[in-house]
């Protein structure tokens, strides 16, 4: 350890960082540690050691660490690392995440000793550093928590300093950016094998998504200037607004031959105010709308959009604090009744249509040693409905997965050769195997339009995790392929009523499930409770419980035939859970 790390720096340092609170404990949940940020210094610390050992122990792979708390609240803040392929951490790497963060929490001993065990227990060198002292990329959201934080993630990083050659691991502090950007970049970085700066950049993003959808327009005639759609995009005073903003100038300075006055008169961002972090998620952003299922702040109702003498139909999209997840909308009056959501279970619908008819469209599927898989990988938020229409409509296969893209990308991995994953918090994105990648490849000469547009999605969604910005135009793109309305996308079926609540209770540790989140099995005897009362509430009812992952409450989620049941059946569950903390 002495050669690579400088122990006196590291002592200093964890009394500087790792001090304020002391014998807090961590847990790295649903999307990484997630907490009020005054607690998080420790976490921060830890985080940064973990992810330069991770790097090494990957051969010197470049390593991500995104600042963020998504969709918390503006005093929380989180922070999470990223795999070199853009994915979500190695699931038996966060106990040791976890593990390490509660050894400085105890004491600088404890730390040192667990620290020592890691490297052994693992077998990374820090003597023979031939190959690299780990590369490690570090981005932040937009909260005003965020510098204090890097800064703490960068001491962690300085401590690394090989003694005899002074090298020092590499950081690229990316500055603020979304989440799948710097799921993107890291992804694009250890394809490249390179972390100097100006070499890879944030602009790889831009140059990438713009060009894919550039490409679609081409081969259909549409144009981001003349979308068939007004959109407004509620950017919930995140980051997402102002990366949006650039990918918008960029596509209409790459198309400025065809476009009159360069501005687009039918995208606008609202909820755009990201430099005031306080207004951060605040009555608006994907999760407000989901949750609440209304319109947020600063979007107006009105399904049609007068532009240039032309109605044209209204579309609003919500992102969330980091824009890792996009819902679409559309109210039809001032009559709440008429808000129409769209949220992950509809894009996943729709997708797993679209790609269902490119795939019959290309002749892909009439080999039948090509043996295609693609399904769709839902959680246990996904509305019954939406279930029933993939399987009986679509006749697709759905698999359920534990809440948490991490599991969802995961399944749709090894499951499918297009897996198209969505929470229905609007969260998730499709991913494309090899042998699907190189079988369009193979196949595209003779000029078929549908495998040149299934070539120009591999590119057009992030493969590395679910992206508000990617997302956002692969939806639009497929609604303008398809010719449909927002009307026809939301008919497709009907949702079942829904109501998701949550219920702050003393310890929701105890609160331990099975059957992908379906039962309780902890507390014992409350799931038998909630049987019963879902029985009482008819045959399309149903009802789970589960401990949040990124926040301190419990999920109460309930579906039933009409909306006043289902709000009556979320609260009685509710009911049922308080009690069950009170005795
Ligand atoms: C994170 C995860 C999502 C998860 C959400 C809520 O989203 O990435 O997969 O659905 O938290 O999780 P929980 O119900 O456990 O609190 P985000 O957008 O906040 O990063």
């Amino acid at each position: 350890m002495e050669k690579l790390i400088n122990l006196q720096l590291l002592e200093k340092l964890y009394n500087k960082n790792c001090t304020s609170n002391k014998g807090f404990k961590y847990a790295y949940g649903t999307a990484g540690f997630r907490y009020n940020a005054d607690v998080l210094n420790t976490v921060m610390f830890t985080t940064g050691i973990l992810s330069v050992l991770r790097s090494i122990y990957l051969q010197n792979k470049t390593i991500g660490i995104m600042i963020t708390a998504s969709h918390n609240p503006p005093q929380d803040n989180g922070v999470k690392i990223v795999e070199p392929m853009g994915e979500m951490l190695d699931q038996s790497w966060e106990s040791i995440a976890t593990d390490l963060a509660n050894s400085a929490s105890n004491s600088y001993n404890d730390f040192i000793t667990y620290l020592n065990h890691l490297i052994k227990d693992k077998g990374i060198d820090l003597i023979d550093t031939s190959n690299g002292i780990g590369s490690v990329i570090v981005g932040r959201d937009s909260r005003e928590s965020g510098p204090r934080l890097l800064e703490t993630v960068l001491d962690a990083v300085y401590c690394f300093q090989h003694d005899s050659t002074e090298r020092v691991s590499k950081i690229l502090d990316a500055g603020i950016l979304t989440t799948p950007q710097l799921h993107y970049l890291v992804y694009k970085t250890n394809v490249a094998k390179t972390l100097e700066k100006n070499e890879i950049g944030i602009g790889c993003y831009f140059d990438d998504f713009t060009r894919a959808w550039l490409d679609l327009c081409e081969l259909y005639g549409f144009s981001t200037e003349h979308l068939k759609f007004a959109l407004t995009i509620d950017a919930a005073n995140g980051v997402g607004g102002f990366q949006m903003e650039k990918m918008i100038s960029l596509l209409f300075t790459l198309c400025k031959t065809t476009v009159d006055g360069g501005n687009s008169t039918n995208i606008s961002i609202v909820n755009n105010d990201w430099q005031k972090p306080n207004l951060l998620n605040n009555k608006c952003g994907a999760d407000y709308v989901k949750t609440n299922q209304c319109l947020p702040n600063g979007v107006v109702s009105n399904s049609k959009f007068s532009t240039g003498g032309e109605n044209t139909q209204k579309l609003n999209c919500s992102f969330d604090g980091d824009a890792d997840r996009v819902i679409f909308y559309y109210q039809d009056n001032e009559n709440k009744s008429s808000f129409h959501l769209l949220d992950g279970d509809r894009i996943s619908t729709l997708f797993a249509k679209f790609f269902q008819h490119l795939l019959k469209e290309s002749g892909l599927l009439d080999a039948s040693d090509n043996d295609i898989k693609v399904g769709v990988v839902q959680t246990a938020y996904a509305n019954g409905n939406s279930t029933k229409y993939i399987t009986e409509v679509l006749k697709m296969d759905v698999s359920c997965t534990p809440t948490g893209v991490k599991h969802l990308h995961h399944e749709a991995v090894e499951k499918y050769d297009i897996g198209i994953y969505f929470e229905a918090n609007g969260h998730g994105t499709i991913v494309f195997s090899e042998k699907i990648k190189s079988l369009v490849n193979n196949s595209m000469s003779n000029g078929n339009k549908a495998l040149k547009t299934i070539e120009i999605f591999t590119r057009l969604i992030n493969r590395t995790v679910g992206d508000a910005i990617s997302d956002m135009l692969g939806v639009l793109a497929v609604l303008c392929i398809l010719n449909l309305t927002p009307q026809d996308w939301y008919n497709e079926y009907s949702d079942l009523p829904n109501k998701l609540i949550k219920v702050v209770v003393p310890d929701r540790t105890v609160f331990k499930t099975t059957n992908a989140e379906r039962q309780l099995v902890s507390p014992a005897g409350l799931q038998g409770k909630i049987d019963e009362l879902v029985s009482s509430y008819g045959a399309d009812s149903r009802s789970f419980v589960r401990a949040s992952g990124t926040e301190d409450a419990v999920r109460v989620y309930a579906e039933s035939s009409t909306k006043e049941m289902a709000e009556s059946l979320a609260e009685k569950v509710g009911q049922l859970v308080s009690n069950c903390c009170g005795e």
